[in-house]
């Protein structure tokens, strides 16, 4: 492998990659193979596929029991689930959510001609910022929607709070949440209803899957008509509903990887510490602060770098993907900087300085099962040494716009 002496030993000038293989920030994580393939066999025995077969109605009966909730709604995907959960709800007219997040909050909204209001975030913890949001309410509202970005819970007092005062719905958007607490109690029973989302690149992942979790009986019978075109038996439909269910073989990838949380979780905080005490002495570059005494993933880990930093987040994110070190800028720029919200709301960056600069600043970095120390020690390496040249580096980066 190579080492770095001067500028041009860097790929973005010529040379080889640091790494032949990408690292990716979101590897998915396979628990036992051979437990996913013997119930992918059982399925296919079974002839059972998909319809609220018995490897689905494990999973929600295992994830609800995970969770200390009264019902688990295994769906599709996180998106369909928001989308089907906020019609469930009645949501409509304007919710209030952060630009802040992955564009499917606010598109599951747009969907379904609800307005997305954007509020700008918490600096520290990336999440919603309880006190912008009452200035945003109007006779419109019907709702919020927190986001447990980076798998930090919102300040679901205050949320509550707020919501049950001004008679609004609260959601929270848990897709990076799934497996943490807050207060002593996992997320999953906070609010009307959380959403999970077990995308191939999530820390549970079931191929493509989500689930709405509630303690709300009349919604999770709502939301298990509504995911399944409104059926309530053969031949009669009862409701209006879509087709947002999980397949058996999602279930399946799910119920075997649940068996290795622990392990995941315990790979992705060695990673994180890791990360955590060799980027410390870098100047400008800090690791977002995933809390302590509460139940984590650790699915994501996120550098911030700073304004003042020698070497800018996006020269940082040129230099390491040239090396195939395949950090993301997540969420940047904002969902309130993408079309359509962008063309609705021009100036809708003006009331989110927080989101702009944090969006401006975060760097994903790659972790999960693929990644250990000797890889994290490399990516130091890189970040290290185009700081310490800067100088040098500076005149020689083209201004060509980065990716991801
Ligand atoms: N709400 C929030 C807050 C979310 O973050 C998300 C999704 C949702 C809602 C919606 O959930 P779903 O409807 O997806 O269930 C990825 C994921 O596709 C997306 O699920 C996730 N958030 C988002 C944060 O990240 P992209 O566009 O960055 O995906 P992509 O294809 O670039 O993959 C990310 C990395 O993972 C790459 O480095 C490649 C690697 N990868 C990806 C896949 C699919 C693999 O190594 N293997 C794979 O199979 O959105």
């Amino acid at each position: 492998m190579k080492t770095l002496h001067q500028l041009n030993d860097l790929a973005l000038f010529g040379a080889p990659p640091l790494f032949a293989e990408p690292l990716h920030v979101g590897r998915p994580n396979i628990g036992n193979r051979d437990a996913i393939l013997a119930r992918l066999g059982e399925m296919l025995d079974r002839r059972w596929l998909t319809n609220n077969g018995p490897l689905v109605q494990e999973f929600e009966k295992r994830l609800a029991d995970h969770l200390g909730v009264r019902h688990c709604v295994a769906m599709c995907n996180a998106t369909v689930a928001l989308e089907i959960v906020a019609r469930a709800l009645g949501l409509a007219g304007e919710v209030i959510v952060p630009s802040f997040t992955f564009i499917a909050t606010a598109h599951a909204l747009q969907w379904q001609q609800i307005t997305p209001v954007f509020c700008d975030i918490d600096p520290v913890t990336h999440t919603l910022d309880p006190a912008r949001i009452e200035a945003l309410i109007t006779p419109r509202t019907t709702g919020i929607v927190g986001v447990h970005t980076w798998g930090t819970p919102c300040d679901t007092a205050r949320l509550t709070e707020i919501a049950r005062r001004r008679g609004l719905r609260l959601l929270f958007d848990a897709a990076h949440a799934f497996s943490c607490s807050h207060a002593g109690k996992m997320i999953g029973g906070f609010g009307d209803a959380e959403v999970f989302s077990f995308h191939a690149t999530k820390f549970l992942n079931t191929f493509e899957g989500g689930a709405v979790t509630t303690n709300d009986d009349e919604l999770a019978t709502k939301l298990r008509l509504m995911k399944n075109f409104g059926f309530a038996g053969y031949d009669n439909v009862i409701y209006i509903g879509t087709n947002g269910k999980m397949s058996e073989a999602a279930a399946a990838m799910g119920l075997s990887n649940l068996d290795y949380l622990d392990d995941f979780i315990a790979t992705n905080r060695v990673n994180y510490e890791h990360y955590r005490a060799v980027l410390k002495d870098l100047p400008g570059v800090k690791v977002y602060d995933c809390g302590e005494g509460e139940r984590r993933n650790f699915q994501y880990v996120v550098a911030e770098v700073s304004e003042d930093c020698a070497v800018s987040r996006d020269q940082f994110l040129k230099i390491l993907q040239a090396e195939n070190i395949i950090a993301r800028r997540y969420f940047y720029p904002g969902c309130h900087r993408m079309q359509p919200y962008r063309s609705h709301f021009p100036n809708a960056g003006l009331l989110l300085p927080h989101t702009e600069k944090i969006a401006r600043r975060v760097l994903v970095l790659p972790t999960g099962s693929a990644i250990g120390s000797t890889e994290i020690d490399r990516i130091r390496d890189v970040l290290a040494f185009s700081l310490a040249h800067a100088v040098e580096l500076q005149p020689r980066l083209t201004s060509e716009p980065a990716h991801g």
